[in-house]
């Protein structure tokens, strides 16, 4: 199979956090061309309108346009048979990939999973957010709750069972956030659970949960601020604590193995904040990785 990788250079979901130059930088260290991935380009969609609606959100209406786009764009690579690579761009560009891989499931008759790498469960609502930035919403809109005028991206809502989605490494929760977490009934592993267990483990284990429940199509939503910002600089939003590179790589590198991820994000990626290219090195680690893992091969580990 071939990866075919979609560009969403925006941080419309954040003040400016710089993932909107996520995806010219990593083809500019020649990332796509090395990793024999296909290039479809950016998908496009309006600039950043800070003014907050009648719910305290901002840019909901931009947003939802880039979301559509992202969301045509997976969807295009998934129906010309490919793997599709989002590459943001900010996180809530995920609520388009997960509304193009959550209909793909359902035409296909596949079980959908959303597996959610980040320091943040991205589980906001407009009555919880602290900000009112929408990267704070993705995974809440996937599980049907949020801003109406982006549970409207998806063909149905909601795009996922609560109990399908399973976030490791968070570890930065809103008082709110960690309320919806828990009444929606989100498997969410934070960071002192990654620790006790091992990554590797927890992700085993999962895939295995997945496989028992008769497989299906699992998503991957890679929030680069899951990784230590010590791997990790490059991200708008750093949070002390967080994955080494080596147990995500060994964690993707089992999840391209287990046969069972058809669909991928890597977000917030922003080159403004990266130290001699540690980051967009940490990406293509983890990256190659998965993809080693898929094709049966070891995964190159730094
Ligand atoms: C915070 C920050 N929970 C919010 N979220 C971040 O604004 O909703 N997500 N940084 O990546
Ligand atoms: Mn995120
Ligand atoms: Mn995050
Ligand atoms: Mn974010």
């Amino acid at each position: 199979g071939w990866y075919g990788l979609v560009g969403a250079p925006t941080d419309v979901g954040n003040v400016d956090c710089g993932a909107a130059e996520g995806p010219g930088a990593l083809r500019a260290m020649g990332l796509p061309r090395r990793m024999g991935m296909v290039d479809r380009g950016d998908v496009r969609g309006p600039a950043y309108d800070g003014r907050p609606d009648a719910t305290g959100s901002r840019s909901v209406r931009e947003t939802a346009a880039w979301c559509a786009a992202v969301r045509d764009g997976v969807a295009g690579v998934l129906a010309d048979g490919g793997f599709p690579l989002m590459l943001g761009g900010d996180h809530a560009m995920a609520l388009g990939s997960i509304a193009a891989a959550a209909a793909h499931a359902r035409q296909e008759g596949r079980n959908f999973f959303v597996l959610w790498f980040d320091a943040h469960p991205d589980f906001n609502t407009p009555e919880t957010t602290p900000s009112g930035n929408t990267h704070g919403y993705p995974a809440a809109l996937a599980c049907g709750i949020g801003h109406p005028d982006l549970l409207s991206v998806g063909a149905f809502t909601p795009l996922i069972r609560p109990d399908r989605l399973i976030q490791f490494g968070v570890r930065d929760i809103d008082a709110g956030e960690r309320a919806n977490l828990l009444r929606i009934g989100v498997e969410f592993h934070e960071m002192d659970a990654v620790r006790e267990k091992g990554l590797e483990a927890l992700v085993a284990h999962t895939i295995a949960r997945i496989q028992a429940a008769g497989g299906g199509h699992v998503h991957v939503s890679f929030d680069i601020d899951a990784l230590d910002p010590a791997a990790a600089p490059g991200v708008g939003t750093p949070v002390s604590g967080g994955l080494t590179p080596a147990e995500t790589v060994g964690a993707m590198r089992l999840l391209g193995a287990s046969g069972l991820v058809r669909s991928l994000d890597i977000v917030e990626f922003a080159p403004r904040h990266d130290r001699d290219g540690m980051t967009a090195l940490t990406v293509e680690q983890v990256l190659a990785g998965f993809m080693a893992g898929r094709t049966g091969q070891r995964a190159l580990v730094a």
